[in-house]
């Protein structure tokens, strides 16, 4: 017994590491892109939910994870499910690189389903990771999306548009 047991171990184990490295793959590089237009550099990323607080929460329970709302809110009547993904919104100026904080980027999720056609806005708060920088700010929420379905990410920002694909 004990020989048939052992093989199976490392077996197991190297299982188990793969999928714990797809994992962290999956959840530290989601579906990243990046796209320009004239004046900013725009980089969606959609990844699993994300814990969000307000500042005064930060601030009385010190959490360990999550991002902070500088501005705007979790969008109401958002259950934390399966199919929910944090949405989130990289700005850069073109010009100088430099982070946009305080912008109020218009964000519109289209799912592409054609059995399941939908436009939605996104109730967009402005964010970081609590234990993140300034750098890090960015737009966004958790939002609903289906699993498999093609969605078309529209961002406006003071007229300038940028339009991404991606698949959930
Ligand atoms: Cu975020």
């Amino acid at each position: 017994m004990a020989l048939r047991v052992r093989p199976a171990l490392p077996v197991l184990a190297v299982a188990l590491a793969l999928a714990a490295a797809a994992t962290v793959a999956r959840a530290a590089s989601p579906a990243e892109q990046t796209k320009a237009t004239k004046s900013y550099v725009f980089t969606l990323a959609i990844g699993m939910p994300e814990q969000m607080w307000t500042p005064a929460q930060v601030r009385s329970k010190h959490p360990a994870g999550g991002e902070v709302m500088l501005k705007g809110s979790m969008k109401p009547g958002m259950k934390m499910g399966g199919s929910q993904r944090h949405l989130e919104v990289h700005v850069r100026r073109r010009s100088n690189g430099r982070v946009v904080v305080g912008a109020s980027p218009v964000i519109s999720v289209y799912d592409t389903d054609p059995k399941t056609p939908m436009l939605m806005y996104v109730t967009v708060a402005e964010m970081r990771g609590v234990d993140a920088g300034v750098s890090d700010t960015h737009y966004g929420n958790n939002v609903q999306l289906v699993p498999g379905h093609g969605y078309r990410v529209t961002v406006i920002l003071n007229g300038e548009r940028v339009v991404f694909r991606v698949t959930v």
